[in-house]
C-alpha cells in the first residue's frame, strides 16, 4: 500500500542491468576478470540468500510498509543535521539514508571546504582561509510555487554563525550562503509561499529569518552592560539573489518562523518577551507572544525610507517595536499574547490557523490568520482576540504537524508522546462546548520528541499519510554505540483514526527539523553540464602544466580508469592550482582526487569540474590517486606530482 501507484512510473526497472550501465564506457577494454574484481556487488545472481526463508531467496512475509529490494521510496525526507552542520536526505517509508549534503561543515567525502568552488560559497577571508567552518542547521524548508514545493531550492539556517544557505534540489548541493548582519542565534526560518506585494507572482521570493539571541546594536563593544538595550532583528533575504533585503527591529526575540499561504504574513514565536539576558528572567512573565509581520507594509516602509542602519551594515531596518506599532491600520507588526515560553509555530495546510506549541504551558494556541489580518485592518480590539482555541494537550508541547482531515499532531517532549487533536473540536471547546472532541489519540514515542512533521504537511498538498517523530533520545532502542547515542526517527502511519508506529530508525546526531516531499516533485540531475563550468578542461588534449611565475596551473581530466596526466612537475615554493574535469558521461561514475601529504581530497561527478589551490614546499614525489571506487582498475587510477627542489 505504500508503493504509490500514481507515481509508479518512478519505480524504475531494477533489472535494467547494471552490467550494461557500467559496461557501456567504463568497461571498454577490460577483461572479464576485471569485471568480477570490481563489480561483483552489482551481480544480481550473487545476492545473499542466507537470511531469506522464502522462495527464490526472498523474504516470505512483507510488511505493507516495506520497500522491497530494488524498489524506490515514495517520499524524500530532508533533515537538518543540527550541529553536524549538514543536511541529510532519506527515503520514506524505508528510512534509508541516501546522502549527506555538506553545507556549513567541512566534508572530505566530496571536498566541501577544500575545493576553491566550495570555499567561494562558504566565504573566505582575504588571505584565502575559510572564515567559518562550523554551523548548526535547525530548520530547512524548500521553495514554493502556488502553496506547494516546486523542487527548486531548500533553505537552511546556521544558528552559530548566523548564515542562511541555499541548497539546489536538482544537484542536492549547496549553491549560496549569506551572512545576516547584526544578529545572533539565527534560529527559525521559512520562505514565503507567494509574493505578498505582487500577487501575480505565485512563488517564493523571500526567506524570513528570526534571531533568538538579543545583542547591543551595533555590537561593537559599546553598551555591553546595558542589557535593557539588547535587541533582536527579524531578517528578510531575497530567495534568488540571496541578498539581505531588510530587517525589522522588534521587542522580544524570535524562536520558530512560519509564513501564510497568501504571502501576507510571517510569524515568529517569542519566548523572551521579558527581553532578559539571564535564564531565570526569561520565564518571569506568564505571557509571551506570537509576533506577526505585515510583509507588504514593511516593504512599503522600506521603500518610503523609514529606515535606520546599524554599524556598517547597508541593510535597511524598520521599526517593528510595540510602541511604534500601536495603531493597527499602519502597524508593521502585531504581538499576539500566548502562554509563557512557547516553542514551535506551524500553519495548517488550509492556510487558516497558526498552531503555537506551549512548551512551558501544557497547551497549544490556535491563532486565526483571518483575525490577525482583521487586527491590521482595525477591526479587532485586541490582538489576543485572534486566538480561537487553546486546548490542553499534554506536557512540553514543541512542534505541530497536520493531516488533510483537520487534525493536528503535536510533539510532547516531557510526556514522550505524539498527541493527535482536532482543530474544529478545539475551537468548539474554546467557545464553551464541553462535549467537543479535542484530543483524539496519543502515541508513546521513544523518547522526548522535538519536531514532528507529516508528508507534504507544510503544503497545500498535505496528504495525511505519514508522520515522523524526530526524538531527541534513543536510550535503549538500538545497539549501544558508546556514550553518544543516535536519535530516533519514528515513522507513524496517520491514515487511520489511530496512529500506528511503523518503525524506528536511528539517525546520527543531531537532526532537528525535517520535511517530507513526494518524490515526483524532486527532479535530480544525473550528469552535470560541462558548459556550467567556465574552467572546464574540455578535452584530454588540453591537459598540461601551465606556469605563470610562481603560480602553476595543472589541468587534467578523469576518464575511467585513468587521469589524463600520468605525472606532472612543479617546483618547491610554487602555488599550485589543480583543475580536474571528469569527462565520464556515465551516470554514477564519480572519481576522487587526493594528494599524499598535502591535505587535498575531493570528488568530481560526471561532467563536473573542480579545482584546488595549495602550496608545495617539500621536494619529492607525491602520489595522487582516485579515492572514489570507480572501476575495476580504480587502484591503478593514479598520477604523480613531482616537486623539484
Ligand atoms: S528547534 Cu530543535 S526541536 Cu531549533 Cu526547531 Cu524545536
Ligand atoms: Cu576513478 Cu576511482
Ligand atoms: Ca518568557
Amino acid at each position: 500500500m505504500t508503493q504509490d501507484d500514481d507515481i509508479k512510473t518512478l519505480d524504475t526497472q531494477p533489472d535494467l542491468g547494471r552490467r550494461k550501465f557500467l559496461g557501456t564506457t567504463a568497461l571498454v577494454g577490460l577483461s572479464g576478470a576485471g569485471l568480477s574484481l570490481g563489480l561483483s556487488a552489482c551481480n544480481k545472481e550473487s545476492a545473499p540468500t542466507e537470511a531469506a526463508p522464502g522462495a527464490k531467496g526472498e523474504v516470505a512475509a512483507h510488511s505493507p510498509y516495506e520497500v522491497a529490494p530494488g524498489k524506490l521510496d515514495t517520499y524524500y525526507m530532508f533533515s537538518s543535521a543540527g550541529h553536524a552542520g549538514d543536511v541529510r536526505v532519506f527515503g520514506l517509508p524505508s528510512g534509508r539514508e541516501f546522502k549527506r549534503i555538506p553545507v556549513f561543515n567541512t566534508d572530505c567525502m566530496v571536498g566541501w571546504g577544500i575545493t576553491n568552488e566550495s570555499k567561494a560559497i562558504i566565504g573566505t577571508n582575504p588571505d584565502g582561509s575559510v572564515k567559518y567552518d562550523t554551523g548548526d542547521t535547525h530548520h530547512l524548508h524548500p521553495s514554493y510555487t502556488d502553496g506547494t514545493y516546486d523542487g527548486k531550492y531548500l533553505f537552511v539556517n546556521d544558528k552559530i554563525n548566523c548564515r542562511l544557505a541555499r541548497v539546489r534540489l536538482d544537484t542536492m548541493e549547496c549553491d549560496r550562503i549569506t551572512q545576516l548582519p547584526n544578529i545572533q542565534g539565527f534560529h527559525g526560518t521559512f520562505p514565503d509561499k507567494r509574493d505578498p506585494v505582487d500577487s501575480s507572482i505565485n512563488h517564493t521570493t523571500r526567506v524570513f529569518c528570526g534571531s533568538e539571541f538579543s545583542i547591543p546594536l551595533p555590537n561593537l563593544g559599546k553598551g555591553l552592560d546595558d542589557e535593557a538595550a539588547y535587541r533582536s532583528l527579524f531578517t528578510c533575504v531575497d530567495a534568488e539573489s540571496m541578498e539581505v533585503r531588510w530587517q525589522v527591529l522588534i521587542d522580544g526575540n524570535c524562536e520558530l518562523v512560519a509564513t501564510s499561504y497568501d504571502g501576507k504574513l510571517a510569524a515568529t514565536t517569542q519566548y523572551n518577551t521579558e527581553m532578559a539576558t539571564k535564564y531565570e528572567e526569561m520565564m518571569s512573565l506568564e505571557w509571551d507572544t506570537c509576533l506577526f509581520f505585515n510583509v507588504a507594509r514593511i516593504e512599503e516602509a522600506v521603500k518610503a525610507g523609514k529606515v535606520r542602519y546599524y554599524g556598517d551594515s547597508k541593510v535597511p531596518v524598520v521599526d517593528g517595536t510595540k510602541a511604534a506599532n500601536a495603531e493597527p491600520k499602519s502597524a508593521l507588526t502585531c504581538y499576539v499574547p500566548i502562554p509563557k515560553n512557547p516553542h514551535g509555530v506551524n500553519i495548517s495546510p488550509d492556510g487558516k490557523y497558526y498552531a503555537c506549541a506551549g512548551k512551558l504551558s501544557p497547551s497549544a494556541s490556535l491563532i486565526a490568520h483571518e483575525l490577525v489580518l482583521k487586527w491590521f485592518d482595525g477591526e479587532l480590539k485586541e490582538p489576543r482576540e485572534a486566538v480561537v482555541a487553546e486546548p490542553e494537550i499534554g506536557l512540553g508541547p514543541l512542534h505541530t504537524a497536520f493531516d488533510n482531515r483537520g487534525n493536528a499532531y503535536t510533539t510532547l517532549f516531557l510526556d514522550s508522546q505524539m498527541v493527535k487533536w482536532s482543530i474544529e473540536g478545539a475551537i468548539k471547546a474554546y467557545q464553551g462546548d464541553k462535549n467537543a472532541p479535542v484530543v483524539l489519540d496519543r502515541l508513546d514515542v521513544h523518547y522526548q520528541p522535538g519536531h514532528g512533521f507529516t508528508s507534504m504537511g507544510e503544503t497545500r498538498e498535505c496528504d495525511g499519510r505519514f508522520l515522523v517523530s524526530d526524538n531527541k533520545f534513543s536510550k535503549d532502542r538500538f545497539l549501544p554505540v558508546g556514550p553518544l547515542h543516535p536519535e530516533t526517527s519514528q515513522l507513524i502511519d496517520i491514515s487511520g483514526a489511530k496512529m500506528t508506529l511503523v518503525h524506528d530508525n536511528p539517525v546520527a546526531s543531531e537532526p532537528h527539523d525535517s520535511i517530507i516531499i513526494r518524490r515526483d516533485i524532486i527532479k535530480p540531475l544525473q550528469i552535470y553540464n560541462l558548459d556550467d563550468f567556465p574552467n572546464a578542461v574540455r578535452d584530454a588534449k588540453e591537459s598540461g602544466v601551465f606556469r605563470d611565475g610562481r603560480k602553476v596551473t595543472v589541468k587534467l581530466v578523469s576518464q575511467a580508469p585513468a587521469f589524463s596526466l600520468r605525472e606532472f612537475r612543479v617546483k618547491k615554493g610554487d602555488e599550485v592550482t589543480i583543475i580536474l574535469t571528469n569527462l565520464d558521461k556515465v551516470e554514477d561514475l564519480t572519481h576522487g582526487f587526493a594528494i599524499q601529504r598535502h591535505n587535498i581530497n575531493f570528488i568530481v561527478n560526471p561532467q563536473e569540474t573542480k579545482s584546488v589551490t595549495f602550496k608545495v614546499d617539500r621536494p619529492g614525489i607525491y602520489w595522487c590517486y582516485c579515492t572514489h571506487f570507480c572501476h575495476a582498475l580504480h587502484m591503478e587510477m593514479r598520477s604523480r606530482m613531482i616537486v623539484e627542489a
